[in-house]
């Protein structure tokens, strides 16, 4: 059964995690979005607070905390910033959760650590200029050499790719067996022959790091393979169950933020000798606002639940990503509403939001490819080919 009853743990863990972002992210997220900031200090601060692998088993340097647990602090990071937000899920879901479900004793000891830490920042390079939804169809190659690897290839929207010191790198070793010659390699960003250079004028996320990697014949040992050569897909696969899930987590927080300061506002905003929350169109706003919150932290819930209890959790969760990146989505555009002229300009952080929100529905999986997944689980019918 869900208990939604928060233990006394978690209480504490979500109450620490919101003074943090009050405290730390808040007040520097307008200055960071405007000056496209990759706020490094802050990053430090997320390491020492221990969240940059709180799932990772305490053996390896982590917390050992479950996915609900998980997503409370996600929540509240998503709350303050997206792009902050952004860091944690990365470095959490996408990179350390793939080594500690994949790697080899020597990998877990090489890189989680540092990662938990935050002495060193991972990337996941899966996306390339010809690939997204399709995600089996990589360009990038990966050749035998003697003792290890060449991968050569080029990957595009890749959060934190220029701060990076270890890049999750996926590629193609036998085109002929299509997603089962995939493999993963854990590619130290110092490489000869990797670079990387920085994407700007996005929408939103400017306060995130956006990278094009570029690999030309890199060489790496055996011991950079992540899994076995074939499991390459199942990699980002099983990575991307927890990236989106981090993601929803992150977009409850936006949905939360709109409501807080759509509540706020209209409280102290006056028309008409009243303030604007005694009318009914705009209750009806913040209660379409938080339907929307409630019901997408619930379906973040649940497929936190299924994941603590080692269950399968693939639909939910994209259940879950498509419900609340929407969700933020719609409620951002509402925000938006309630302030006004006000909403237009970053005075206060509902724009922010809105531009913030739009990419949910893109990254880790389009809205569209969750529906497709949502579908075939439900018709048995891939939809998809
Ligand atoms: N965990 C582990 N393994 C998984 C898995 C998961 N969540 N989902 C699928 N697999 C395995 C399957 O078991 C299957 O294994 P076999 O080869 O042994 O049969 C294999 O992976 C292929 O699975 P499936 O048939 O579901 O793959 P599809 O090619 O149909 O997948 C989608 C298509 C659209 C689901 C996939 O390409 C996808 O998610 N695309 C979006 C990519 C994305 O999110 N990009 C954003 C990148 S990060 S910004």
């Amino acid at each position: 059964m869900i208990d939604f009853e928060l233990t006394d743990e978690q209480r504490l863990i979500h109450e620490t995690a919101r003074d943090f972002t009050d405290r730390e992210i808040v007040p520097v997220a307008r200055d960071n979005d405007r000056n496209e900031r990759f706020d490094t200090d802050l990053v430090k601060k997320l390491g020492d607070m221990g969240y940059l692998g709180p799932i990772v088993s305490e053996e390896y340097g982590g917390r050992g905390l479950d996915y609900r647990t998980y997503a409370l602090i996600v929540e509240e990071i998503g709350r303050g910033d997206s792009s902050a937000r952004t860091v944690v899920s990365v470095q959490t879901s996408l990179v350390c959760s793939s080594i500690q479900r994949w790697g080899t004793e020597d990998q877990k000891h090489a890189w989680l650590p540092r990662l938990c830490s935050g002495e060193v920042l991972g990337c996941f390079g899966l996306t390339e200029p010809d690939t997204g939804s399709d995600a089996a169809n990589l360009r990038t190659r990966a050749e035998k050499t003697g003792d290890g690897w060449r991968i050569s290839g080029q990957k595009q929207w890749i959060s934190m790719g220029n701060y990076a010191k270890v890049a999750l790198i996926f590629a193609q070793t036998d085109p002929e067996k299509k997603h089962r010659g995939l493999a993963a390699f854990l590619v130290p960003t110092e490489s000869e022959g990797f670079s990387s250079s920085s994407i700007h004028g996005k929408l939103g996320l400017r306060a995130s790091d956006t990278a094009e990697l570029q690999l030309d014949g890199v060489e790496v040992a055996d011991d950079a393979l992540l899994g076995d050569v074939g499991d390459g897909f199942k990699v980002a696969m099983s990575a991307l169950d927890s990236g989106r899930y981090s993601v929803a987590a992150g977009c409850v927080g936006i949905c939360q933020g709109c409501v807080d300061a759509s509540v706020a506002y209209s409280k102290e905003r006056k028309q008409f000798g009243r303030p604007i929350a005694s009318f009914q169109l705009v209750q009806e706003m913040i209660a379409d606002m938080t339907v929307d919150t409630e019901a997408a932290r619930v379906l973040v819930w649940r497929a936190g639940w299924l994941k603590d209890s080692g269950r399968p959790s693939t639909t939910e969760t994209s259940v879950a990503k498509l419900f609340a990146t929407e969700a933020a989505v719609r409620n951002a555009n509402l925000a938006i509403q309630v302030h006004g002229g006000s909403g237009y300009v970053d005075d206060y952080p509902v724009e922010r939001y809105m531009r913030d929100a739009r990419v949910t529905t893109l990254y880790e999986g389009t809205s569209q490819i969750q529906k497709l997944i949502i579908g075939r689980a439900m018709t048995g019918v891939n939809a998809m080919v």
